[in-house]
């Protein structure tokens, strides 16, 4: 068993770890930067280690400081979060090379994961249903490009391998833009990740991002956790998430989910993961895998009961999957709201002291957040302070939470996104469901 873990991660994900660490009786270890000496999970955390200086390259980003200070505390393990190290292969290797456990997949999984081509060949491979598109990198035949450019058919995207998440892509409408869209991206990605090597798919005009929770242990069992829907985001941040996706049915999430945990048998993946889909004309559509534990996996634990960062823990512990497809059982529904510090018009960040907290609280209402009365949000790292998660019988039920919930917040002495969710929760096309991946952006230019 992991007897101690470092968590190299800040915020409300390291408190998340800790919280799972105490449950489980295994004593915590807390690595942050010299701007981080106030946060929460600091304070309740058996040990503290300052690893750097603000900036996150020096610290959160820094591997030999992390790696150290598992040395010098004696730990077992490093739980990475999300975000700074938590998708990067090489930390993963060093953290195993160096005698600990990394709670997450194999570095090998990361690897195969990070390279869009080579995710979307194993992919395919698995059984899993993905864009049309050219199956493997473009070369630098012109010809052989819109060749394949035609087959697929107009518009199509080009997309860097290394990329992900919204960076390195470029919609390309007509035959006649597409040499140069692909030499664009290329000399982008080059600049961008040192790597040229980029894809071509067909563009979907209106998806939906739907998301499909797994977890495998080390001995060949996995299983799906339904879905999440992520469609409301603003420049691939997202801003709104909820479970079950609107309008899927029962024998949908069971397709599409059993294919998700086939392909973790296949691979031989470990731990808590994510495949992203685009989900438009109720087919699914694979674009990225996610190897972390993400943001708004709470939704998936109010509408499972599972706690997914212990069963992440348990698994990378090498224990034995202690839930079997059939224990999953989805009930009710949940909506998670991310608060950010920033202005909720113009989206400027808001770092400052906190003068006046209040959490909502009531049923079926949980916040996930470091923040406390006097907290001072540094304006060294992501904007997001906390995220309230509300559960219901029906959507509607969650969304009424929600509204209370955000009426009742108070973050005094900064600027928060509050307004914008509380917009969100009464807009008809949100209430309805089912809205796709350019609504927000679309709302926000026209009011
Ligand atoms: C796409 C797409 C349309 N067609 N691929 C953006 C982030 C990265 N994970 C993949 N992305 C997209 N890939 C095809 N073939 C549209 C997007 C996209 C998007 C996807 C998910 C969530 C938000 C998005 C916002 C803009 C574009």
């Amino acid at each position: 068993m992991l007897e101690k873990i470092v968590i190299a991660n800040r915020g409300e994900i390291a408190l998340r770890i800790l919280r799972a660490c105490r449950e489980l009786g295994i004593k915590t270890v807390a690595v942050h930067s010299s701007a981080d000496r106030e946060l929460k999970h600091v304070r309740l955390a058996d040990e503290s280690v300052c690893i750097g200086p603000p900036a996150s390259g020096q610290s959160y980003l820094n591997i030999p400081a992390i790696v150290s200070a598992a040395e010098v505390t004696d730990a077992t393990g490093i739980h990475p979060g999300y975000g700074f190290l938590s998708e990067n292969a090489d930390f993963a290797e060093r953290v195993e090379s160096s005698g600990f456990k990394f709670i997450g997949p194999r570095a090998e999984t990361i690897s195969l994961m990070g390279d869009k081509v080579s995710a979307i060949k194993a992919m395919i491979e698995a059984g899993i249903p993905c864009v049309p598109g050219s199956g493997g990198p473009l070369g630098n035949d012109d010809e052989e490009n819109l060749r394949i450019g035609r087959e697929i058919g107009y518009p199509v995207i080009i997309k860097a391998a290394a990329g992900g998440g919204g960076r390195g892509m470029r919609v390309v409408h007509s035959e006649a833009a597409l040499l140069n869209a692909i030499h664009l991206t290329r000399t982008e990605a080059d600049s961008a990740f040192g790597s040229s090597t980029v894809y071509m798919e067909k563009y979907l005009d209106n998806p939906r991002h739907v998301e499909i929770q797994v977890l495998a242990d080390q001995h060949g069992n996995a299983i799906h956790l339904g879905e999440r829907d992520c469609s409301m985001q603003r420049r691939h941040q997202k801003v709104v998430e909820e479970s079950p996706a609107p309008g899927l049915t029962e024998e949908q999430r069971r397709e599409i989910g059993e294919r998700c945990a086939e392909a973790c048998r296949v691979i031989g993946y470990r731990g808590a993961g994510t495949f992203e889909f685009l989900y438009q004309d109720g087919r699914f559509y694979f674009i990225e895998m996610n190897t972390r534990i993400q943001v708004e996996h709470p939704v998936t634990e109010m509408v499972t009961g599972v706690d997914l960062v212990k069963e992440q823990i348990l698994v990378a512990a090498g224990e034995p999957l202690r839930y079997r497809q059939e224990d999953i059982v989805m009930r009710g529904h949940a909506i998670e709201c991310r608060i950010n510090a920033e202005d909720p018009q113009t989206f400027v960040p808001s770092p400052g002291r906190i003068d006046n907290y209040h959490a909502p609280g009531g049923p079926g209402v949980r916040v996930d957040s470091h923040v406390y009365n006097g907290y001072v949000v540094p304006p060294y790292y992501d904007s997001m302070i906390g995220k309230i998660i509300c559960h219901g019988d029906s959507r509607a039920s969650a969304i009424a939470r929600m509204r209370t919930a955000l009426s009742e917040v108070v973050v005094g002495g900064i600027k928060t996104n509050v307004p914008l969710q509380y917009d969100i929760m009464n807009d008809g096309a949100f209430q309805a469901g089912g809205a796709n991946i350019h609504y927000l952006e679309k709302k926000l230019g026209l009011s």
